[in-house]
């Protein structure tokens, strides 16, 4: 199998040293890790075509791997696969000004695409403090969300193409980005989401949107998370320029102020923030202001106008997850509830953890228009699973799902049945097997293995 992979991408691009696989095989968090039989680094869609072929011709697992910033264990080996890392389809195609679209390599970075978007006033809707390594393939199959849902939707509603190998070496290709097209299943949106079990995405084609460069962000201190979550119809409707809405606490403040250095926001402490962000063509900051002081349930505020301001305030949201890494290997969990059950959830959480880990502790944060949490808990010991399963059953029992934007991946696999039913498990699996009907693609990853 190995010499037929070196034929299929040439001998450089499989690595089968263990000191350089090694950075392919653990995720980011330090969670996940497994052994690879060898990293493949296919150029184009018909090296990706040929690898697969060779792996299912030798019966190989194969796990996909874009930027490895994934958070579930779901692009890293469980051990024994054919890694193949798609960093290397990074072609970028010219922007489509008649259609506001553009073609994407899987390996092509969000914040590269993100600066191709920008060069001829266009920008991409999904935004994500990964965006220097999280590449477009990685993105779709995971429907990963970010910080502009609010605003743009998930990555699934900026696919409008799509090319993938399935575990045969077929392509299917659906990349001419028709606006309309009502010729049955939606297979590009079926594989968004996908995480991997179906194809493996080798290029998208996006929807873009109009570049916004007047913003303003506001950073509101209050006492509760019902707080936040009651002014979010008001902002919504007074400003049809929000961008940005997300929700942070004062530990998870302290641990950012204690790794990064930053100085506090406030002079005093205070229980919950909401970060606000407006983009607009001209310069929200009027309109963010008023609605920022008209607002109630304020115990302070205050809103940046330039561009060094506005980083400064997004720096104490987006440095939470490096943070906490800092401090040690979290049970990172990434939870939503029905909006009107946010504040619930948030008040259970912690009574929940320190139920099964008295030593626990729980750092919250999240996006709050989707009632979407990133549930952080440190120094769980030994009892993650434990950790995990009781989280997840509140969560369950508030109407949530389990994973709301990074996917199920390996972490999840078991409490899949709290979010889908027998039925649509079933259904689910039946797809699963019409694509892959040998089972190679990101085995265990989804569903459990056998
Ligand atoms: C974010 O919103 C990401 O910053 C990461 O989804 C969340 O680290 C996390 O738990
Ligand atoms: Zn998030």
């Amino acid at each position: 199998m190995i010499s037929s992979l070196q034929a299929a991408v040439g001998h450089g691009h499989v690595l089968l040293d263990e000191d350089v696989k090694a950075s392919y095989e653990t995720d980011w968090t330090g969670r996940f890790t497994g052994r690879a039989v060898c990293v493949v680094r296919p150029g184009t869609t018909e090296e990706v075509a040929a690898v697969l072929r060779v792996c299912t011709a030798a019966g190989a697992q194969v796990v996909v791997q874009g930027g490895n910033t994934g958070l579930v264990g779901g692009g890293v080996p469980a051990g024994g696969e054919v890694l193949l890392s798609m960093t290397r389809l990074s072609e970028l195609g010219d922007v489509d000004l008649a259609s506001a679209q553009v073609t994407a390599g899987a390996g092509v970075t969000l914040a590269d695409l993100q600066a191709h978007a920008r060069t001829v006033g266009l920008d991409v809707g999904v935004d994500l403090a990964a965006r220097d390594s999280a590449t477009v393939g990685g993105l779709v199959a995971t429907n990963a969300g970010g910080i502009r849902v609010l605003r743009y939707g998930s990555m699934r509603a900026q696919v409008v193409g799509l090319e993938a190998v399935l575990a045969d070496g077929s392509v299917l290709s659906r990349m001419a980005g028709l606006a309309k097209d009502g010729t049955g299943y939606d297979l590009a949106g079926l594989l968004a989401g996908s995480e991997g079990t179906l194809a493996v995405i080798t290029a998208v084609r996006l929807r873009l949107w109009p570049r916004l460069r007047a913003r303003a962000v506001a950073l509101l201190a209050m006492d509760s998370t019902e707080e936040a979550v009651a002014l979010l119809p008001g902002l919504r409707a007074s400003l049809p320029a929000l961008s940005a809405a997300e929700l942070f606490y004062g530990e998870g403040l302290a641990l950012v102020r204690k790794h990064s250095g930053l100085p506090a926001p406030f002079a005093a402490d205070h229980p919950a923030y909401l970060l606000l962000e407006c983009a607009d063509l001209t310069d929200p900051v009027d309109q963010l202001a008023a609605a920022v002081s008209s607002a109630s349930g304020l115990v302070d505020a205050t809103v940046a106008t330039d561009a060094a301001g506005q980083r400064a305030l997004w720096a104490y949201r987006e440095k939470h997850t490096e943070s906490i890494s800092a401090e040690g290997v979290p049970v990172k969990l990434d939870v939503s509830v029905p909006a009107g059950r946010l504040a619930s959830l948030v008040a259970a959480l912690s009574p929940t953890v320190a139920a099964v880990c008295p030593a626990a502790r729980t750092i919250v944060f999240g996006h709050v228009n989707e009632g979407n949490l990133h549930v952080n808990v440190l120094d769980a010991g030994d009892l993650h699973e434990e950790v995990t399963d009781a989280v997840l059953r509140l969560v369950a029992a508030l109407d949530g799902s389990i994973s709301s934007e990074h996917g199920v991946g390996r972490a999840k696999v078991g409490w899949l049945p709290l979010s889908r039913s027998a039925t649509e498990i079933a259904a689910m699996r039946a797809v699963k097997h019409a694509f892959d009907p040998a089972g190679i693609l990101n085995a265990g990853v989804l569903f459990p293995s056998s």
